[in-house]
């Protein structure tokens, strides 16, 4: 029986020559190279954009290539020994073992020098890896860029020190924050203090820095640039909580004067209706379709899908800034005063800042001073649409679960409390209903 079974055995696996098996495995190493592609997602860390993620990529490549060597040699050896040696007749297998080589000063002392040899042209570049990553490099410091971002459940703040704005009900002046779209100069060094507000973050932007951790009472930072402008994909990369998955940024690099222009827009306080109707003047332009901020993206011949997306998402992240973006439909005056009183109405500025509009709002809720010019809303999870915002605003906890507009958050409630008879059930506190969310999306609509 188990000789047939050798044979048939040998039948189906016939002996190979030694090229073809040599060619098969070089084949198999070249996958990720052929099918490239694969690994070019928004997310990938082998097409990087900026020389923090390249060192890194670099690093990762002279550790899979020194251990691709050390696999072929052992195995190799182990394939050989295994086929000479192997027993063929049931006289081999009482025989005495071949001679060992075990305990031989020289092979052992070879293969402990290859060992360390190894190990030092990993270390190398490791350290060199390590000590380029931490900080912006001297040559570069004078002319960083510093932002801090701070890591809350679960989205990302981004504040700019050097950019001070006055807030509202005279409480003196602050820097400039933003939520979870970070724009920075291209070309050029930009240092990010991190910190957390609530349970231990990560930052990572995969295609130009990451990961550092974000963590409660203690400061940490990271620095990256980014070779030419554009839109990236950023991700917590630490578990935190119930929606850590969806807990996701953007960042967005653009020229020097480009970025001044964007500065200069986020100082001012939010505009107000009148200004929104002035800005009426391209109603007839076509409307661009482009697919943009989606975390997927959206395969041809799928609902959803259209020809005319452009690849290019900054692209659309400009058209996001357009106080009127073409083929919008005009601003209904009525609509956004509604909305506008509706947000204090609600309660939406214990814990938004609306600068400009509203007297409150927390450091521990989004900005929404110009929400309408991101092209993401609830920690990029969403696109930035009419549809989106009205989703969100009547039932958050169906977007993402466990939510702190939902839950509340630094004492604040949101849109649930506490039973007061201290249950742990939750009751509502705060309820929207569809016409009210229309007019509060128009109102949000409005604020670019
Ligand atoms: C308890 C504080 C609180 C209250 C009250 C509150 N929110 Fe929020 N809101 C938050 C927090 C926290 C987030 C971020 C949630 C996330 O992404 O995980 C948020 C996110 C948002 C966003 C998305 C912003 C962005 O850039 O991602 C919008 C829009 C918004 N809230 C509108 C409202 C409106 C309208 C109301 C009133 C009906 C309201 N909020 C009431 C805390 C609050
Ligand atoms: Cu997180």
């Amino acid at each position: 029986m188990l000789r047939r079974m050798r044979r048939a055995g040998s039948r189906f696996c016939p002996r190979l020559p030694a090229f073809p098996r040599a060619a098969r495995a070089a084949a198999l190493l070249a996958l990720p190279v052929i099918f490239g592609g694969w690994l070019s997602g928004p997310q990938s860390t082998l097409d990087t954009e900026g020389p923090v993620a390249e060192s890194q990529r670099h690093l990762f490549y002279t550790t899979l290539w020194v251990t691709v060597v050390i696999f072929v040699l052992v195995a190799s050896v182990l394939a050989y020994a295994t086929i000479k040696f192997r027993a063929r007749t049931s006289a081999d297998e009482h025989a005495e073992p071949p001679p060992q080589s075990h305990g031989n000063p020289l092979v052992e002392l070879t293969l402990i020098g290859l060992s360390v040899a190894a190990l030092v042209v990993i270390a190398i570049p490791t350290l060199r890896g390590i000590m380029y990553t931490y900080d912006v490099p001297e040559a570069e410091r004078a002319g960083a860029y510093e932002v801090t971002a701070t890591g809350f459940q679960w989205w990302f703040k981004f504040d700019y020190p050097a950019e001070e704005v006055e807030l509202p009900n005279n409480a003196g002046r602050a820097p400039l924050t933003v939520a979870n779209e970070l724009v920075i100069p291209a070309g050029r060094a930009v240092r990010i203090d991190l910190r957390a507000y609530d349970v231990i973050h990560s930052f990572w932007v995969p295609k130009l820095a990451g990961k550092v951790d974000m963590i409660p009472n203690r400061g940490n930072h990271l620095w990256l640039k980014a070779d030419r402008p554009g839109y990236y994909w950023g991700q917590c990369a630490e578990f935190c909580g119930e929606s850590h998955a969806v807990m996701r940024f953007r960042v967005i690099a653009l020229a020097a004067d480009e970025f001044a222009a964007w500065l200069e827009n986020q100082k001012h306080n939010a505009r107000d209706t009148a200004a929104q109707s002035a800005g009426d003047n391209n109603d007839t332009a076509p409307a661009a379709r482009v697919q943009f901020a989606a975390y997927e993206k959206i395969p041809r011949n799928t609902p959803g899908w259209s020809a005319d997306f452009d690849a290019d998402p900054l692209v659309n992240w400009r058209r996001q800034q357009e106080p009127r973006p073409a083929g919008s439909p005009p601003a209904d005056a009525a609509l956004i005063a509604r909305g506008r009183a509706l947000f204090t109405e609600k309660t939406c500025i214990t814990c938004h800042t609306i600068r400009g509009h509203h007297i409150g709002g927390a450091p521990f809720a989004p900005d929404l001073t110009h929400v309408a010019t991101r092209t993401t809303i609830a920690g990029g999870l969403l696109e930035n649409t009419g549809a989106n915002l009205h989703r969100w605003i009547t039932d958050p906890d169906g977007v993402k679960p466990g939510n702190k507009m939902w839950r509340g958050v630094g004492g604040m409630s949101g849109y649930t409390v506490r039973d007061d008879d201290n249950t742990l059930d939750w009751r509502t506190h705060i309820a929207v209903t569809a016409p009210e969310a229309a007019a509060l999306v128009a109102y949000l609509q409005s604020l670019k």
